[in-house]
């Protein structure tokens, strides 16, 4: 490409203090160096955790920042050493990389990479420097691939190559929200067939868990969320009950343990709240009920439970990214929505173009939208 070894400029979403609103800006992306991919994000979601970062609330993340990690889009050039993606490949950036190198990603039973945010920052590419720059100052990457950018640069195993007719505008909430959910109930829990599952939190994550239940083939899906505006998206993609916390008498767990005479086999968190987080726990049955977090706390803080929940026999487990191994089964679950094995496109309630992304984020803290896709 006639821009490859260049600078390149472009927009890109910068937060230049935490808690602001994002600033749309003229940014300077640098050429990949050796073993780095330069992406041209054609389209990013927006999760979550995107906010926690932007209210500092997310481990590692240091400002001015580009955040975004949801994103999908078409390779412009490769630096020296890379063998894996061209340009012109349609991609997903992984938040979560795959070095391949590590104890973790060479453990068959584990997704985590000890590159990963959580061990190692990515607020800066391996080397320790930034691609980006804006009015003379650095910008530092976020989860190392900053999709809020119409220009990218991330280490090659961060990076899944995906086939060439994937829609781009649709499977970028495969790199976070859907995956991770649908991971979620299908690889951490390992929902059985005939089984009873609750989902605390109906956004695009805990939807995204209600899909991987029905598709697991569970009998009974219970979503709660104190906005009953999502009920009737969650029915739509599977669940058979909805329950407001906020119309009960009684806390949910009690009502969710007499709804299903033990408790439920199944219950996932995913708000990233302390009460929640202990509900969803004390909801599983005591004897073999599994428990899977997903939703992420405000750094810093901590819960506290009763031992009991754990000594009876309930397991509790954490996922990141849905337990994918994201470099090899990110492409695999992009052939399965091609052979339409389910409609994640169910997911997205807005398409704004890039500029909106506040609006984007406006629409997330009101609960109005479940996933807004940004287009560059
Ligand atoms: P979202 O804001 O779209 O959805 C959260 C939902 O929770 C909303 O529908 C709220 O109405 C609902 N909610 C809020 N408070 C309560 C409550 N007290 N009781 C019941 N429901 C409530 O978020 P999301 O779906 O993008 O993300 C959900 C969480 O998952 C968030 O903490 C995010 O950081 C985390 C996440 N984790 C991973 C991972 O790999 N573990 C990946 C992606 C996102
Ligand atoms: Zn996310």
């Amino acid at each position: 490409m006639a821009t490859a070894g260049k600078v390149i400029r472009c927009r890109a979403a910068v937060a230049w203090a935490p808690s602001k609103p994002l600033s749309v800006e003229e940014v300077e992306v640098a050429p990949p160096k050796a073993g780095e991919v330069r992406i041209k994000i054609v389209a990013t979601g927006i999760c979550h955790t995107d906010d926690h970062g932007l209210r500092g609330s997310f481990p590692n993340v240091d400002f001015p920042v580009i955040p975004g990690h949801e994103g999908a889009g078409i390779v412009e050039s490769i630096g020296e050493g890379v063998t894996s993606v061209k340009p012109g490949d349609k991609v997903i950036p992984l938040a979560i990389p795959r070095c391949g190198e590590c104890s973790f990603c060479r453990n068959p039973d584990s997704n985590y990479c000890q590159k990963f945010h959580f061990s190692e920052p990515q607020n800066l590419l391996p080397d320790k420097t930034s691609r980006f720059s804006c009015k003379g100052k650095q910008i530092h990457h976020f989860m190392w691939i900053s999709t809020f950018a119409e220009y990218t640069v991330v280490p090659e195993y961060a990076v899944a190559k995906i086939d060439a007719a994937a829609p781009l505008d649709k499977i970028c909430l495969f790199g976070c929200g859907f995956s991770t959910g649908y991971g979620a109930a299908i690889n951490t829990a390992k929902v059985k067939p005939g089984s009873t599952c609750a989902i605390f939190g109906l956004g695009g994550v805990g939807l995204s868990v209600v899909m991987g239940c029905k598709a697991a083939g569970a009998s009974r899906i219970i979503a709660v969320d104190i906005n009953s505006d999502k009920f009737s998206k969650a029915k739509e993609l599977g669940a058979t009950d909805c329950i407001n916390p906020r119309d009960l008498r009684k806390p949910v767990q009690e009502v969710l343990t007499e709804m299903t005479g033990q408790g439920v086999d199944y219950s996932f968190e995913a708000i990233g709240l302390a009460d929640t987080m202990i509900a969803a726990l004390a909801s599983c049955n005591m004897n073999t009920g599994v428990c899977v977090m997903i939703g992420e706390l405000d750094s810093g803080l901590k819960i506290s439970i009763d031992p009991m929940l754990l000594v009876t026999g309930r397991t509790w487990k954490g996922t990141i990214f849905g337990g994918w191994k994201s470099r090899e089964c990110i492409p695999k679950l992009v052939s399965s929505y091609l052979e339409k094995k389910f409609n994640s496109d169910l997911l997205i309630t807005h398409t704004l173009p890039f500029a909106e992304v506040n609006k984007g984020f406006e629409l997330l803290r009101a609960g109005k939208s479940i996933r807004t896709v940004l287009l560059f």
